[in-house]
């Protein structure tokens, strides 16, 4: 059975708050058990408090974080891992956070295409943590490995080549069976690679301006205003209030010109299918790993936990006062609920435009080097459950254990089976310098909007995904995983080791 949020709520609403069903009851006793050292209040007797009413707050957007130093090679930050506080539900009182820097969501950093980045972390949280940086290709020991830890009042340093084509990347904690809560106190924010084919195009430009990030995260809050970590049915946290860039349901004033937007879903585990209350169209341009080859036009993607999608939204047609809801119809394709609004306040120039081939480079790798004929071998990767915990093959995390040894520089298939159709997982895939390629899902062709270099996969209920890919350039022990980041932590997790130079 599939329970989304909705069910979840109707399911809360009939047995008075949801917390009463007997299995309930028995996740979160689980959750309490697993999460015992994750320092996560336990309010067993808090009910989640209704969604608050939408559109109330400016959406935010996060600062850009500035560097500590330059040289002539690399770009040196710090970021310092701590309790924070933000005002995060109209009425309520702050909600304690766990943030880089302390702010949810954290500070973008800004990177350029092969200019190296130096971060050091340090962690004044009382819970170890491990730093990752999605999308970023890097070595093992820089990776976030899930039990490199840094353990509280120390500190590590992190060094990212910045090899990748310009995309939309995201830090956030993995450390061992505690990803799920660390990133849901907030441990999350952007990392944006530019390079200079991206700066070539005339597409609109300016962070916070005309090129909008936003980091979609579903939550559940007490009265207090506090987060409360629900766990459901042994899924993961639902939520019941969506926050983008860390307020609810915002509202964004903007032009009647074009923007550009970099979506992340970094949810526990929603997905969502978003939707214009117009109708019109989204204008798909990047995916993962960055622009796509060529934009694809379609009225609603998918979007699930860890994926990225950039698009554009021409709001040149509205006249000044028009409210454009974006919607998710994801928990009822045929009653949608809000996410965010757009309001159509000004009139502005716009001499940007979405040409319709965007990127030849990604075009190059999906279209002659990422192909059948190049791989040199296939595995196959059953993801399910195994006695309630979910697992890659049937088994869970082992440290110790390795479960495939690519050559470095191979091009393999990796196929994702989800025979149970209980549930979907975004499948992703660590170091790989250009993602993946996605051939096919039950033998048909990806999504338009997934015709693009990508770095997580989308493997639905009774799904069947092939992705092709070339395990590089970094040798020694990388993970892949749902990034459901409940299921990531119990324990569908894997390693693969990539065999030399
Ligand atoms: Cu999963």
């Amino acid at each position: 059975m599939k329970l989304n949020r909705r069910d979840l709520l109707k399911l809360g609403a009939l047995a008075g708050g949801g917390l009463l069903l007997p299995v309930g009851l028995q996740q979160r006793s689980w959750g309490k058990e697993i999460y015992r050292g994750g320092n996560f209040p336990q309010d067993n007797d808090v009910d989640p408090i209704d969604p608050p009413r939408p559109f109330q707050v400016e959406l935010p957007i996060p600062p850009i974080l500035q560097p500590t130093r330059r040289d002539a090679t690399t770009d040196y930050y710090t970021l310092t891992q701590r309790v924070g506080r933000k005002q995060i539900i109209p009425g309520l009182p702050a909600t304690e956070i766990w943030g880089f820097n302390g702010i949810y969501p954290g500070p973008t950093v800004m990177a350029r295409r092969n200019r190296q980045v130096i971060i050091t972390q340090r962690n004044q949280l009382p819970d170890n943590v491990s730093t990752h940086l999605h999308g970023m290709s890097t070595q093992h020991e820089f990776d976030g490995y899930p039990v490199d830890f840094i353990k509280p009042g120390q500190a590590a340093q992190y060094k990212y080549p910045n090899l990748n084509q310009a995309a939309t990347l995201m830090m956030h904690d993995h450390a061992l069976h505690m990803t799920s809560t660390h990133v849901y106190r907030g441990l999350a924010g952007f990392y944006i690679i530019h390079d200079e084919l991206e700066e070539s195009l005339p597409l609109p430009k300016g962070y916070g301006k005309y090129d909008i990030p936003l980091i979609i995260q579903s939550k559940y809050f007490g009265p207090k205003g506090q987060l409360l970590y629900e766990v459901q049915g042994n899924q993961g946290v639902p939520g019941n209030t969506i926050l983008v860039n860390g307020a609810p349901f915002p509202r964004m004033q903007v032009a009647n010109r074009k923007y550009r937007f970099r979506m992340l879903n970094m949810s526990d585990l929603s997905a969502y299918i978003m939707r214009l209350s117009t109708g019109d169209p989204f204008i798909m341009i990047g995916t993962d790993s960055g622009l796509m080859p060529e934009r694809k036009i379609v009225n609603n993607f998918r979007i699930g936990a860890a994926e990225r999608y950039e698009f554009v939204i021409d709001f040149s047609k509205y006249p000044i006062g028009t409210q454009i809801v974006l919607q998710n119809l994801w928990d009822d394709i045929t009653d949608p609920s809000p996410v965010m609004r757009f309001d159509v306040v000004r009139q502005e120039d716009d001499p940007s435009e979405v040409p319709v081939k965007l990127n030849p480079e990604a075009a190059r790798i999906m279209n002659e080097e990422f192909v059948p004929a190049n791989a040199v071998r296939t595995r196959k990767f059953e993801v399910g459950r195994n006695g309630g915990i979910w697992a890659i093959n049937g088994m869970g995390w082992d440290t110790q254990r390795v479960d495939a040894t690519p050559g470095n520089g191979d091009i393999e298939i990796w196929e994702f089976y989800n025979k149970a159709g209980g549930w979907w997982h975004p499948m992703h895939i660590h170091l790989l310098i250009d993602g993946f390629k996605i051939l096919d899902r039950n033998g048909k062709p990806p999504r338009p909007y997934e015709l693009g270099l990508k770095d997580t996969a989308f493997v639905g209920q009774n799904e069947h995904v092939r992705v092709i890919g070339k395990w590089s350039p970094f040798p020694g022990r990388f993970v892949f995983h749902c990034h459901n980041d409940y299921h990531e932590d119990h324990d569908m997790m894997s390693q693969f080791e990539v065999i030399g130079r």
